[in-house]
């Protein structure tokens, strides 16, 4: 692939780190050209593992975030870290904190570590999130990982586009295993326990070990014979996580990140993930998906806010007939979009 024209995008893919924080602010604005540049810069992408690292506030992200980079770094790869409105009532707020709990490798030439605090209009975040995970691939990171807040509708999004999630958990903290699983769980591909040195760790584990057979059953039932699947689930449980090519099931472990315990193994079971996803052909039919629903939010997004550049008025005009009742809403909508497929 010959390199960009453009100069920024070309600088960004022959390494230059200035060029990159740039890219990084331009594509946050939205601004100067930036679309110009992911244009040029998408062909020199798809080198990258993305890893998300998502989970309760105050869990411990972006303290395990610092021991994966330092892990990582002693494999000599390059890395390059997106931390997404890290604002947690726990760390107060944030940038700091991770500045601090990441500023070693601030000195290393193959970390970039960039925050996103700013929380634009519907879905601005995960779009240009996105994005930015596509710079820093193109940047020539090895790995890219993107730590976020697993609550809101804008994380999962994120969550949805990287390679391999891992989701953090802490003991004692009240019922967040529930109040995170709804979409999360289906997106984890790793669990950490992290603040095993706490109490209450083996109950957290016991509590993901649950969800996830249940998660398990319902999925095995869809594809084993009708009456097998109890049967299947209890045999899945049983076996290692990665002995069925078929179907990966996320493994647990226990992690004090402060003391740098467990994270080798964290390392070793996120690698395991990466290489069922790129050598298994269910893992390369889950890319096929995570791209696809991707590109998804990406035109839902697009023609969302060209219909409102176009018709901004209009809409606001059709919401108040509606709420008149004036006007039904299947109505409504129907004019709308005969309107802009004319303009
Ligand atoms: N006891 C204990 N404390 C930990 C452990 N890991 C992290 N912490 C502490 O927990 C607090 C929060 O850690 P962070 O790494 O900032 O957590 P986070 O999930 O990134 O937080 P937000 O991004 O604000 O949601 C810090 O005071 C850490 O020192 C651990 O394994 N054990
Ligand atoms: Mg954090």
């Amino acid at each position: 692939v010959s390199l960009p024209d453009e100069p920024l995008a070309r600088r960004v893919v022959e390494g230059d780190v200035r060029a990159l924080a740039r890219v990084c602010r331009l594509v946050d604005d939205r601004i100067g050209g930036y679309r110009t540049i992911l244009k040029q810069l998408f062909p020199h992408t798809g080198h990258a593992w993305t890893l998300g690292v998502t989970g309760t506030p105050g869990a411990g992200k972006s303290t395990l975030t610092d021991r994966l980079i330092a892990a990582l770094r002693a494999q000599n790869q390059r890395v390059a870290v997106l931390a997404i409105d890290p604002t947690s009532p726990f760390t107060g707020g944030a940038i700091l904190g991770d500045r601090i709990r990441m500023q070693r490798h601030h000195g290393d030439p193959e970390v970039f570590i960039r925050s996103v605090a700013t929380r634009g209009a519907l879905g601005g975040l995960s779009r240009s999130a996105v994005d930015l995970l596509r710079v820093l691939d193109a940047w020539r990171a090895d790995v890219v990982i993107c730590e976020t807040v697993g609550v809101g509708q804008d994380e999962l999004e994120v969550t949805r586009s990287v390679h391999t999630t891992l989701v953090v958990m802490a003991p004692g903290m009240g019922d967040d295993v529930q109040a995170i699983k709804a979409g999360i769980l289906e997106c984890a591909d790793v669990f950490a326990v992290n603040k095993a040195d706490r109490e209450g760790a083996h109950a957290t584990v016991r509590d993901l070990e649950l969800m996830i057979a249940l998660g398990h059953t319902t999925r095995s039932v869809r594809t084993a014979t009708p009456g097998v699947g109890h049967v299947g689930a209890h045999a899945a449980l049983a076996t290692h996580p990665s002995d069925d090519d078929a179907h990966w099931t996320p493994p647990i472990v226990k992690c004090v990140a402060t003391r740098d315990e467990g994270t080798a193994e964290l390392m070793t079971k996120l690698e395991d993930h990466k290489r069922w996803l790129f050598e298994t052909e269910a893992g390369s039919e889950r890319r096929f998906q995570r791209l696809r629903d991707s590109m998804r939010a990406q035109l839902r997004q697009e023609l969302l806010e060209d219909a409102e550049r176009h018709m901004g008025a209009a809409i606001d005009e059709a919401v108040r007939a509606v709420a008149e009742r004036r006007l039904d809403p299947y109505t409504a909508a129907e004019d709308l979009i005969a309107r802009f497929q004319q303009s």
